[in-house]
């Protein structure tokens, strides 16, 4: 919004994202996990959901099971906050993914300011909206077309799992998908394509993926990007072509970031169900 100094919040977040004492010596990947998890909730019938609100603030939200560990991420973004108390916790979330893409080595994402939080628990979206990794295709689809994504939007997105990793007690999968994964590149796609992948229950009972060393992972949703024909057609464009992933990537994060925020004339993020922003549903 107009006098605030948005790039001092950039240079706060960017210091934030090195460290030593959390996972691979990163925050980046889980301050972009909770990008996508704040903004993934949206439903394009209804207009409830996504990243204006902030709503997993509200228990209800944060303690859909999808969202375990993400209180790490939401922690280490506070002392921003407090610094910087202006900014919404929704512009701030979103604004934290985009700038662990780029400290991590990503494309450069757009981001607008002007998300507004909500003041109450009254327009948190059900739980169970964001994806089920133990699915396929099929379902990859039904989440990421409420959303309004198309397939090659899918398949740049699903390239955010070149970042960190799964951690049995938060979500039942283990390990990372890439050796580096707090430097964001195509790795992903040419592993899905070119090593060998075999199926195998993890330590806690739950089937995924395992590399012949057994040092990396995919989780079956993962591995629907290449089985899926139409799914497989981009995970080669990306895997062969870096910068075509990076231009495709940050367009589809700049529009997830953007789910559910109606902005008026001036660009400002409307208040949620204001008098125009419900003329506008
Ligand atoms: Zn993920 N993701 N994701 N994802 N994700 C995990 C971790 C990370 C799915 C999923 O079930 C999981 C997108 C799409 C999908 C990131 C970004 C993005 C984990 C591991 C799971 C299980 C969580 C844990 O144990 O900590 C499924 C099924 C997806 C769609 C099909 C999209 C889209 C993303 C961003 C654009 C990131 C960065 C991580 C790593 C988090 C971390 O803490 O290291």
């Amino acid at each position: 919004m107009a006098g605030h100094d948005y790039e001092a919040v950039k240079a706060e977040i960017k210091k934030i994202v090195p460290n030593d004492e959390y996972d691979d010596g990163s925050t980046g990947p889980v301050l972009v996990r909770l990008a996508w998890h704040a903004s993934g909730t949206y439903d394009k019938e209804t207009g409830t959901g996504g990243s204006n609100g902030a709503t997993m603030r509200y228990k209800i939200e944060s303690s859909d099971s999808a969202n375990n560990g993400l209180e790490h991420a939401r922690k280490f973004l506070e002392p921003i906050k407090e610094k910087f108390p202006w900014i919404s916790y929704s512009d701030l979330w979103t604004l934290g993914g985009v700038v662990a893409i780029e400290a991590m080595g990503g494309p450069v994402v757009p981001w607008k300011p002007g998300r507004v939080d909500d003041v109450d628990d009254k327009y948190v979206p059900p739980n169970g909206r964001l994806p089920d990794a133990s699915q396929g295709a099929a379902h990859i689809r039904s989440i990421f077309y409420r959303m309004g994504f198309n397939d090659q939007e899918i398949v740049a997105l699903s390239g955010a799992h070149n970042l960190g990793r799964c951690h049995g007690d938060r979500s039942g999968f283990e390990g990372p998908w890439v050796p580096n994964p707090t430097r964001f590149n195509n790795t992903y796609f040419k592993l899905l394509l070119h090593a060998e992948w075999v199926k195998s229950k993890n330590s806690l009972g739950n089937e995924q993926f395992y590399s012949d060393d057994g040092e990396l992972m995919m989780l079956p949703t993962d591995m629907s990007l290449v089985t899926d024909p139409k799914f497989r057609v981009w995970v080669e464009k990306y895997a062969k072509d870096k910068d075509f992933f990076f231009n495709d990537f940050s367009a589809a994060f700049a529009k997830l970031i953007e789910l559910g925020v109606t902005r008026g004339p001036e660009g400002l993020a409307l208040r949620k169900y204001s008098t125009v922003a419900r003329a506008r549903l």
